[in-house]
Formats: C-alpha cells, sequence, structure tokens
C-alpha cells in the first residue's frame, strides 16, 4: 500500500512539509480547485500542483476528485462533448504522472451530514448524521453543513425536480455509458477510475443513490469490465450501511480497489452515527478485519486516513485537520505492517 495525506492545495492551511513529516507518507492526495464541473484542466494548473508536491517529495498519484457534471449523471444530450471533456483532463493528469482519479456518481449532493462539529466528551469534535434532521429538512431551502452551495435555491429546486424523472436503473446505465466513454483515455494514460461509495449509502431527498454495496459492485464490474473501472473502499460511508460486511467485501474487490479511504462511526441509532478516531475499538467499524482483509486479498492500492476529528484545539476544516488524520495514519501504518509481516 501507498499511504496519502488529503491536501486542498495552497490554500489548506496544513503545509505540504507537515504532511511530509508524517511517517511513511509517500504523496498527497488533491485536485485542481478552480476549474468549473465540465471543464477540461489544462496542464498549466496540473502541472503547477505537481511542481509544489514534487517541491516537497511528495508524489501527486491520486486526484479526489475530478468532479462529473449532473447533464452526464443525467444522461442529457450535452454529455458526449462533457465526456470528452472528461477524457482530455484524464489524459493531461496522466502526463503529470498520476495513476488513480476518485470521482462519485452522487446526484446533486456529494457527502452529507447533519453536524460539522458535534462535541465528544473528551472535548473533540467530529461530523456526525442524524437521519431525522436531513428528512425533515425544506429542500426549498436548503443549507447543509459541508457540500459546496454552488447552486442557486432555483437552480436546486430544478435539479431535484428533473431527477424525479431518473429511476435507479437509469443513473446506473448513465454510469455505465460515461465509464464506456473514458475507459480508452484510462488505457492510454494508464489511470485507474476508483467511484466513491454514495455517503451515507442510501437514496436522499428522493434522489437516487446507487453505490451503495455489494450488489453494486458486482453490477458496476459486470457491465464495465475494463480493469481501469475500480473503486475507492470508504469504510465510513459503506458501513454506515449496516449490511455491508466491510472485511468480506474488502477481501472480495481487493484487486480493484485502486484507493482506501479508512476511518471509523460509531452508531447512534439505526441510521444515525457519529465519526471517531480511526481505531476499531473507537467505533462499530472493524478497520483491523479491513485492513486484514485488503492484505489477504492482495490490494496494492493507495490508503488514505479519511476524516479527522477536530483535537487539541485544532480548528480545521472539518474532518480534514491535521493531528487526527495524521494519528490516524500512524495507526493504519502499523496496522499494514503488523498485517503484511504476519501474513509472509
Ligand atoms: C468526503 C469525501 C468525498 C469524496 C468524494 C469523491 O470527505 O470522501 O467528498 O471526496 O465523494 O468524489
Amino acid at each position: 500500500m501507498k499511504m496519502t495525506f488529503r491536501w486542498y492545495g495552497p490554500q489548506d492551511s496544513i503545509p505540504l512539509n507537515y504532511i511530509k513529516q508524517i511517517p511513511n507518507m509517500s504523496g498527497v492526495v488533491t485536485a485542481v480547485y478552480d476549474e468549473p464541473v465540465g471543464e477540461i484542466w489544462q496542464e498549466d494548473k496540473i502541472s503547477k500542483l505537481h511542481k509544489l508536491c514534487k517541491e516537497a517529495d511528495l508524489a501527486m498519484e491520486v486526484i479526489e476528485s475530478v468532479p462529473v457534471h449532473e447533464d452526464i449523471k443525467m444522461g442529457r444530450p450535452s454529455r458526449d462533448g462533457l465526456i470528452a471533456n472528461y477524457a482530455q483532463t484524464i489524459r493531461n493528469l496522466g502526463k503529470y504522472g498520476v495513476k488513480c482519479i476518485c470521482y462519485n456518481f452522487m446526484p446533486v449532493f456529494d457527502w452529507l451530514r447533519t453536524n460539522l462539529k458535534t462535541k465528544a466528551k473528551d472535548g473533540s469534535n467530529s461530523l456526525s448524521y442524524k437521519h431525522e434532521e436531513l428528512t425533515g429538512t425544506d429542500t426549498k431551502d436548503l443549507h447543509l453543513p459541508g457540500w459546496d452551495e454552488s447552486y442557486t435555491a432555483d437552480q436546486l429546486s430544478s435539479l431535484l425536480t428533473a431527477y424525479r424523472e431518473i429511476s435507479h436503473e437509469e443513473l446506473f446505465e448513465n454510469l455505465v455509458y460515461f465509464l464506456n466513454g473514458i475507459m480508452p483515455a484510462c488505457d492510454e494514460a494508464g489511470i485507474n477510475m476508483a467511484i466513491h461509495p454514495d455517503d451515507p449509502p442510501w437514496d436522499m431527498f428522493g434522489l437516487p443513490r446507487i453505490i451503495t454495496g455489494e450488489k453494486s459492485y458486482d453490477e458496476l464490474f459486470a457491465a464495465v469490465p475494463n480493469k481501469h473501472n475500480g473503486i475507492t473502499f470508504c469504510t465510513g460511508s459503506l458501513g454506515a450501511g449496516r449490511s455491508n460486511k466491510l472485511p468480506y467485501m474488502a477481501e472480495k474487490y481487493a484487486d480493484r480497489i485502486y484507493f482506501a479511504h479508512l476511518r471509523q462511526i460509531k452508531f447512534a441509532g439505526e441510521l444515525d452515527f457519529t465519526e471517531t478516531g480511526h481505531m476499531t475499538a473507537g467505533g462499530d467499524l472493524d478497520i483491523y478485519g479491513v485492513v486484514k482483509a485488503l492484505v489477504k486479498g492482495g490490494f496494492e492500492g493507495y490508503v488514505r486516513p479519511d476524516h479527522g476529528r477536530n483535537i487539541w484545539d485544532e480548528d480545521g476544516k472539518p474532518g480534514y485537520g491535521l493531528y487526527d488524520r495524521a494519528l490516524g495514519a500512524a495507526y493504519l501504518n502499523g496496522l499494514f505492517e503488523a498485517i503484511e509481516k504476519e501474513m509472509k
């Protein structure tokens, strides 16, 4: 495995040399953030990021995310042009040594939480999700913590209405169409696509969500067998779905898991959860079991400690402060080393 750390570019409050000081850190996971969704990422922007990483002696082999335009997800006529742009972005990234692109196919919203600063008794805080709070939210005046409110109220309402016409099956077909359109660019550039699961893994506001568990992956690989079609195995997202057996899935898909987001959650109700420190003992997911299954399955991809808490009075970007993610990396490094040596 290659240990990595998410870095939000030059505007991130965490300097690259701090990241480099975390033991075993091979590289950062980053993105071009100032290109509107659907536009080609130009080489000058990619090369600037690449240079900064190189100067800090960190690889830039994973991009999270190249966002997918809603017209592609909805199968609108403009999708062919947008897919061609996406393919060009892939080729451009390939020129700078990128090996893996994390993306998602969630309609309208990315991950959803209801509180970004849930205080624990020990004074730390973290992200949490309460299903009732979310379902009680009026979509006409939607202000959710965390996701980028890039739509006006009118745009959002017309998007939500347009999605009412789109079934899970159609959304899945649109994903397959998109993947088939970009696979030649991936073959050419040697880049693996790694779809992020829906977070949390169930429908939201009547919007279909399709990457939620084992069945989704079986269907995805059957529809697009190309090896560049792979997944980001996010324990926190998949783990919120109580029927997902994480270690079993990690082993089953190990050769398609190009990127692993490892983090912990603790359930507070059937569909409610709070994010906790990474260790297995800190929550309800078997992080040790997942790492063991990955190693057993021959996983050779990138790993990053996912969402950390804010600890030691850090006021970091929710989920993406320095300290707790660094502790997470250290813990995960230890697990991998012990398990890899044990299995030799
Ligand atoms: C949240 C992240 C997601 C992820 C995207 C990938 O912290 O895991 O926002 O980056 O879903 O496209």
